[in-house]
């Protein structure tokens, strides 16, 4: 089980939020998501998914992976 905290650009409510979690907790491998609003980290648990999988989710949901 690893840790892996994201940046993510775009978003701005409660809503941004929820997509962000909901899209990338559907990648496999992925265990659990949290999503700190104010500073747009996106932490993510789990293990055997890809930084590529995490970028594809976060572009699914309408927002910008920044860094890994
Ligand atoms: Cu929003």
């Amino acid at each position: 089980m690893a840790e892996q905290t994201y940046v993510v650009t775009g978003m701005t409510c409660a809503h941004c939020v929820s997509s962000v979690s909901s899209e990338v907790g559907a990648v496999d491998g992925v265990d659990s998501v949290a999503v700190d609003l104010a500073s747009g980290r996106v932490t993510v648990s789990g293990a055997g998914y890809s930084d590529e999988q995490i970028r594809a989710a976060v572009d699914e949901a309408g927002y910008q992976l920044v860094s890994a």
